[in-house]
């Protein structure tokens, strides 16, 4: 079990911690999904929430417990943002009744991963944007179905290796744009992070608390497994991830987009691209210049014109 998810664990109301560690979780070291929720959820608190769709995330909860002290509730892949709603008319109706006070009041918060949020769930987000349901939505990304043994999703990037894409040029479509889908619905707010710059991360959660609406955030997150690397390689991969360029740190906010950290001295793409075991076959035998270029020229092309 990493650190981030002991640390987790012992969060957990009324239960010894030697209990929680006793009862396990599959949780993998180095997880950069769990670094970001455990750094999420430092700022948003226990008054919450949490909305959960099927996927990594989900064993962090073994019935009955669960390493929230708010509430947990377990959805079907497309629906979280569904139950999300039902969530926050309860909470409402609750509010109205007096049955429960304006500081009893709790966050609702939507936890999915890329499968879900650029995929599966993508319709019943919009419905939900639509509505201007007041709630935060967390997408971890780990570019793939990692629950599952990372399929292919929505979020891949190009010519990433993986369970379904084991061909020599990898991944042969593009990973979604989903900031801008979401950005295009004009919610409250929407934001990009990733758990190794933890102080941009929590800046941006604390701002998307003050709102209301539809609050959307997407943290990249590095999967050892997935992408085929050593955990303790996690924080290293993520911080490259922006340095290269290819994580940009944004947000959307009343109708702009501002890029909250321009790495100025971009380090090449392929510093990111070489250190995962799902980008190998960019280096060996041969080094694969066309499709390095690519990927390059894609990254040169989103950062040009932006200050
Ligand atoms: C409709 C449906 N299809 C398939 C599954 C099986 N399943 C459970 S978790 C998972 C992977 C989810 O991927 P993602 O949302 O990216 O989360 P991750 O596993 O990467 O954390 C899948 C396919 C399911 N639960 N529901
Ligand atoms: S498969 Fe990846 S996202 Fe899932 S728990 Fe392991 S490291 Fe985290
Ligand atoms: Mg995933």
């Amino acid at each position: 079990m990493s650190e981030t998810s002991v640390t987790l664990y012992r969060r957990m109301k009324d239960l010894p911690s030697t209990h929680l560690l006793g009862s396990g979780t599959p949780m993998c070291s180095g997880c950069g999904g769990l670094e970001a929720l455990h750094e999420i959820y430092d700022v948003i608190g226990e008054k919450s929430v949490f909305v959960n769709a099927a996927g990594c995330m989900t064993l962090l909860s073994v019935y009955p417990f669960t390493p929230f002290r708010g509430s947990w509730l377990y959805t079907a892949m497309a629906s979280a943002p569904a139950g999300a709603q039902g969530v926050r008319d309860a909470l409402d109706i609750l509010l109205e009744k007096k049955r429960i006070t304006q500081e009893e009041d709790m966050e609702v918060v939507v936890l999915t991963g890329d499968g879900a949020a650029y995929g599966m769930g993508l319709s019943a987000t919009s419905g939900a944007m639509e509505r201007d349901l007041d709630f935060l939505y967390i997408c971890y990304d780990n570019e793939g179905y990692g629950n599952t043994g990372q399929q292919y999703s929505g979020a891949t990037p190009h010519a990433a290796k993986t369970a379904t894409s084991k061909g020599p040029r990898g991944f042969t479509g593009f990973k979604k744009d989903l900031f801008s889908i979401w950005a295009a619905h004009k919610p409250a707010y929407v934001a990009t992070v990733i758990g190794s710059e933890p102080l941009d991360l929590a800046r941006k959660i604390a701002k998307a608390k003050q709102l209301k609406g539809p609050r959307m955030i997407i943290a990249l997150a590095p999967c050892p497994p997935g992408w085929d690397f050593d955990p303790q390689d996690s924080i290293d991969i993520g911080k490259l991830a922006v340095k290269t360029g290819v994580w940009p740190l944004k947000e959307y906010v009343d109708g702009e987009v501002v890029h909250t950290k321009v790495p100025h001295q971009r380090q090449p793409a392929e510093d990111y691209l070489k250190c995962q075991g799902r980008f190998k076959h960019l280096f060996e035998p041969k080094r694969n210049e066309s499709l390095l270029k690519e990927i390059q020229d894609k990254v040169d092309r989103y950062w040009d014109g932006i200050k």
